[in-house]
């Protein structure tokens, strides 16, 4: 596989491991998505100011509104760090 095709396949399968704990296999619930920014997001979560503000970021990240992140709202989150990263870099 090309560097892309591998960071993509990491991508679906670091999502599909934490949506699996609970609930529906296919999407994260908000405490699957806690796990999953604590475990693989520290550092966001430590930009973070507080409590509320993470539950902020998990509310925005439902576009949906069904309480679930599903892996489409899960790589929305992922492209906007991934461009915010980006850019920072660019600029030094
Ligand atoms: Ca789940
Ligand atoms: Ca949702």
């Amino acid at each position: 596989m090309t560097q892309l095709e591998t960071a993509m396949a990491i991508l679906m399968k670091v999502f599909d491991t934490y949506a699996a704990g609970e609930g529906k296999p296919d999407t994260l619930t908000k405490a699957e998505a806690k796990t999953l920014l604590q475990k693989e997001l520290p550092g966001l979560l430590k930009a973070a100011k507080n409590q509320a503000e993470v539950e902020k970021l998990l509310k925005d990240l439902d576009f949906n509104g069904d309480s679930e992140i599903d892996f489409s709202e899960f790589v929305v989150l992922v492209a906007g760090l991934t461009c915010a990263c980006h850019d920072r870099l660019a600029k030094k």
